[in-house]
């Protein structure tokens, strides 16, 4: 339905966008630019132009060069090992860059191996070898993380986790699903739906990013509103350590007080204390109606009223709550020409979405919350469906949106958790800060998690432009009691800014935790902790 002028006819998207596309081809020209930049074994962090329309990509590098760790240098023998072990075609030593770029082309490690083991046994073997000879190991899921955490930052051996990509189960009766780490989450969303099931999770990057992958980084996305984080949802892991040691931590259920919960230390630890093999997850069942709102909005004074309303009115049956702003929306529409908005002009928009079990009854909560808005003058215009091709098409706008400020130019992207009073400040304040040296400066996000994806735009790469941003943000978020990194972990890319989040002390006890698991540091080194 579209308010108030009636029906909104939605165009059907004609080009179903992969993100294989984005993630894992690069086009020659910025191949080749990135290769330029490698120098020998140390990593070479940089930048360019995301944009495949981008004639030359122009090449700015920053000086973090990265001193390589005291790791043993992988030979032949190695090679022939590891051949051994997993069969000749699960061992790769050629083209290789897919494995060694990451998903941003900001990182390009130097790996000059990549190990697809096939169930936990060889995962256990392969890390017993490497902790023995002092190799060096990324675990690898989709490599659709977005802080450089998946892929090498030297010559480290890559595990990629590809073939371990079962549904082992899904029980109808207690929701619990049983998973391989290695399983793409949309996938597994399809298992679990065959029984009336779902993954209570869900996110942009879901036709390629793996489970394992989603726990290692505790990923967030467009459900926690409504499901928690995954250290509610995930039951229990099988977790290999460094040492080759298999943890069991696998649980049916979600009460089990026996001792202290370590299945949490792998929920976000970024491949840095074990590798993910296996897990429990708890799957609510699939909701028999979902209602999309897609609205305009005027303030953002407007935006919070119209949270705290849906809220109020929508309560137990409130999914999502997404904000997206006039330029974050605008970019993504110059360029992806199959996304239609509904409606347009207005300086913020939210994407509220409803799931419940009696259609009837949430269409006339969710028709009822927008028309109260409406007459308090909240809510601008919108248009709201029922309809599973319209609620996919309006879900499009919104995953599209981080694709197309990537795909445009070169961008600055920070993902902080900030008080919702003061949520969208720093995208003025960075508009401001920025001028006319930034292209676009724009904010969306998770609102209902208070987690805002600030993003700031440059036709290239520029050191002015970063000195303006960085670490501002940063001091910024922390001086309001934020978070650095709200869902997309630490990884590479954030590592020196840890500190603004986390005090001394705990710092302190990571690296001890750290130590004591991995003593020889061969799992995902460079990454989280300085
Ligand atoms: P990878 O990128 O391969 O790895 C991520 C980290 O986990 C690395 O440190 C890696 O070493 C480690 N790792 C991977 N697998 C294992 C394993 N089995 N055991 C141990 N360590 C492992 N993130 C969000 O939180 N919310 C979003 O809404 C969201 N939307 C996105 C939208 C787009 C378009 C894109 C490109 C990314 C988005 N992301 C989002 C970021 C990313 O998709 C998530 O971080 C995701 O969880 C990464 O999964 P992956 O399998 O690709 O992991
Ligand atoms: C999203 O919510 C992702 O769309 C990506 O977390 C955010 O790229 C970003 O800034
Ligand atoms: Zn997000």
């Amino acid at each position: 339905m579209r308010f108030p002028q009636g029906l909104m006819q939605m165009r059907r998207y004609a080009t179903a966008v992969t993100l294989r596309q984005f993630g894992h081809t690069h086009t020659q020209t910025q191949t080749q630019a990135i290769t330029h930049a490698r120098r020998g074994t140390e990593a070479t962090v940089v930048r360019t132009l995301a944009s495949s329309a981008s004639p030359l990509p122009e090449l700015t590098q920053i000086s973090d060069n990265v001193q390589r760790g005291n790791y043993a240098q992988l030979n032949d023998k190695d090679v022939a090992h590891f051949e051994q072990l997993l069969g000749k075609n699960h061992v790769l030593t050629e083209d290789l860059e897919g494995y060694n770029i990451c998903f941003l082309k900001r990182i390009r490690g130097n790996s000059k191996l990549v190990l697809k083991p096939g169930n936990t046994q060889e995962v256990a073997a392969i890390l017993r070898y490497c902790n023995e000879r002092r190799l060096a190991v990324v675990p690898q899921g989709g490599n659709t993380g977005l802080v450089g955490g998946s892929v090498p930052i030297c010559d480290e051996i890559v595990l990629s986790m590809q073939r371990l990509n079962k549904v082992l189960s899904v029980d109808e009766v207690t929701g619990i699903a049983i998973v391989e780490a290695g399983c793409i989450l949309e996938n597994f969303d399809q298992r679990a739906r065959d029984v009336g099931l779902t993954v209570p999770l869900d996110l942009g990057a879901k036709a390629s990013c793996h489970i394992g992958g989603n726990v290692s980084t505790n990923a967030g996305g467009v459900r926690v509103v409504r499901y928690g984080n995954l250290h509610g949802s995930v039951l229990g892991v099988e977790a290999v350590l460094a040492n080759g040691q298999v943890l069991d931590l696998m649980s049916n259920f979600k009460k089990d007080n026996t001792g202290y919960h370590m299945k949490h230390l792998f929920i976000g630890s970024e491949g840095t204390l074990g590798v993910v093999t296996k897990l429990a997850m708890l799957c609510p069942h699939v909701s028999k109606a979902v209602n999309v709102a897609f609205i305009g909005l005027n303030s953002f004074d407007d935006v919070l009223k119209t949270f705290v309303s849906a809220k109020r009115n929508l309560g137990e049956i409130l999914s999502s709550c997404e904000l997206i702003d006039e330029l974050a929306l605008n970019t993504a529409l110059q360029q992806f020409k199959f996304l239609n908005s509904p409606i347009s002009g207005y300086p913020f928009y939210m994407l509220i979405e409803t799931s419940g079990s009696n259609g009837d009854h949430d269409e006339e909560k969710i028709n009822q919350f927008i028309s109260q808005g409406m007459e308090r003058g909240e809510i601008l215009d919108g248009t709201v469906s029922g309809e599973p091709g319209k609620v996919q098409e309006i879900w499009k706008i919104r995953e599209m949106v981080p694709l197309g400020l990537i795909e445009k130019s070169f961008c600055f992207k920070y993902d902080i958790s900030l008080p919702l009073r003061d949520f969208y400040n720093i995208v003025d304040v960075m508009r401001e800060r920025c001028g006319p040296l930034a292209t676009v400066v724009c904010g969306y996000g998770h609102l209902g998690d208070s987690n805002l994806h600030l993003n700031v735009s440059c036709e290239q790469f520029n050191d002015e432009i970063y000195k303006r941003v960085e670490p501002f943000v940063y001091e910024y978020t922390s001086q309001l009691k934020g978070s650095i990194s709200a869902e997309h972990g630490i990884g590479f890319l954030k590592k020196d800014y840890l500190h603004y989040s986390k005090n001394p002390v705990a710092i302190q006890w990571m690296r001890d935790m750290k130590k004591m698991f991995d003593p020889n540091g061969i799992l995902n080194p460079y990454k989280m902790l300085n």
